[in-house]
């Protein structure tokens, strides 16, 4: 007691990215509400997790294990609108979910995918293809599809970059 350490506690040496990004709500079940929630984003070797609130006090709201994530990329929405406040979407595939998370910046959602790509790249469940625009209102803006497990309608290139 008396000895104060004086530490960084919302960002320790496991962190390889931490900032503020919206989510949409993964709608996991029919009756899930469409919601987007301001969440304090972690990446790690092993976890991607999202907190509410900032760094002092944060409660876990979610976590997906990297080894279980099947595809990282940019969300292609062209003139779409998008309802909150940032407007750079990236989309997590893992299991049989896909997080909608949204960038402040270009530059900022450039990492995040980079990032993850890097993490990923490695794990034996990487989509062959993939479908580039969201899941919206019960099918997907690229090909239509209205189910959410439907095969993807374009290649996934994980050691790319995709096209705005
Ligand atoms: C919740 O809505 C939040 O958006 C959750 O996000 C979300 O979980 C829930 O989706 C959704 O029902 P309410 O706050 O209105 O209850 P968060 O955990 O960030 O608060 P996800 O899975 O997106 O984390 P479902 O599909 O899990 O119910
Ligand atoms: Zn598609």
């Amino acid at each position: 007691m008396g000895h104060h350490h004086h530490h960084h506690s919302h960002m320790n040496f496991n962190t390889i990215l931490e900032e503020i990004l919206i989510k949409r709500s993964q709608q996991k079940k029919k009756t899930s509400p469409l919601n987007y929630k301001e969440r304090l984003f972690v990446l790690t070797k092993s976890m991607l997790t999202y907190y509410e609130g900032r760094a002092e006090k944060k409660y876990r709201k979610g976590f997906i294990d990297v080894s279980k994530i099947k595809c990282v990329e940019i969300v292609k929405n062209d003139d779409g609108v998008i309802p909150c406040q940032n407007k750079y979407p990236f989309q997590v595939v893992h299991d049989a979910n896909t997080l909608y998370i949204f960038a402040p910046s270009p530059q900022s959602r450039d990492l995040w995918v980079k990032k993850l790509k890097e993490e990923i790249k490695n794990n034996n469940n990487i989509m062959i293809k993939y479908h580039p625009k969201f899941w919206t209102d019960g099918s997907y803006q690229c090909c239509r599809q209205t189910e959410k497990l439907a095969p993807g309608c374009e290649k996934y290139n994980l050691f790319e970059s995709s096209i705005r």
